[in-house]
């Protein structure tokens, strides 16, 4: 979703009926989608987004990197009141960096986000050379959900399931996806643009075969670009990767653990 300076719009997480490998679960997104839309805005600028929470428990929006007002920041009881079922929020957003972003609910994210509470926020320069050309930009959620028995595992209704913010999962989603396959052409630069969106689970992306050079993160461009054999990604964090598809084949993609043994191994 493009937003112009000074535009509002509004979001909605709610309940949203997915398919994952055959499987009909009840999950939650924001506007009926998982992941969320994808915000594309221009750096210097300013957007208003009116939240209505259609979920079954309170929740905050929380802007992942954003400098902005601290009233905006999403912090229950420390920026601002909870937003109560079918309650609504007005968030003023600023966006003073280029970048990539992304928003996820700060109440009861072993819950929500593992649920499918999250959306990307790419930030574009002002400069026209702050990133290097490419031929195609790829905005990709990278997540992990628990699904047993055919649905989402259950969770606590009282206490975080697990330590911290989650628990890990049996099925790997890019952009919410299972089973998500891309087409580049020979000599085609792919600029992939990733968020780690998991609840505690690290990803190690590699495409073997690929040419990858690590070009930003959590904080825009990187000072220095290289060339990577694989891009580790830990919860919360960005890695925006320029990929190469010198000549036809298949890439699979790999994102396991930095955990496997030696070389790579097929996750979840
Ligand atoms: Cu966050």
């Amino acid at each position: 979703m493009e937003l112009a300076d000074g535009e509002s719009f509004h979001l909605r997480p709610g309940p949203v009926i997915k398919q994952l490998s055959g499987t009909t679960v009840r999950m939650l997104g924001y506007n009926g989608s998982v992941p969320g839309p994808t915000l594309k805005v221009r750096q210097g600028t300013e957007v208003v987004v009116h939240v209505t929470n259609g979920t079954e428990i309170d929740t905050t929006v929380h802007w992942h990197g954003l400098r902005l007002n601290n009233m905006y920041d999403g912090v229950p009881y420390e920026t601002q009141v909870p937003i109560p079922v079918d309650g609504s929020f007005t968030y003023r957003l600023q966006f003073p960096d280029p970048g990539l972003y992304w928003y996820h609910p700060h109440i009861r994210e072993d819950y929500t986000q593992e649920m499918g509470l999250y959306g990307s926020i790419l930030v574009e320069p002002t400069d026209p050379d702050y990133w290097p050309p490419a031929h195609r930009d790829v905005v990709l959620t990278l997540d992990d959900v628990l699904i047993e028995d055919g649905a989402v595992a259950p969770f606590s209704r009282t206490q975080t399931t697990f330590s911290a913010m989650g628990r890990f999962g049996n099925v790997l989603l890019v952009a919410g996806e299972p089973d998500l396959a891309l087409t580049a052409s020979a000599g085609e630069v792919v600029r992939l643009w990733l968020t780690n969106t998991a609840n505690t689970r690290v990803f190690n992306v590699t495409l073997p075969g690929a040419r990858m050079k690590l070009v930003g993160g959590d904080s825009g461009r990187v000072e220095r670009e290289e060339f990577v054999s694989q891009v580790l990604i830990a919860p919360s964090e960005r890695a925006i990767v320029d990929v190469l598809f010198d000549g036809p084949g298949n890439w699979p993609w790999s994102t396991a653990p930095p955990t496997a043994p030696t070389g790579w191994r097929r996750s979840p």
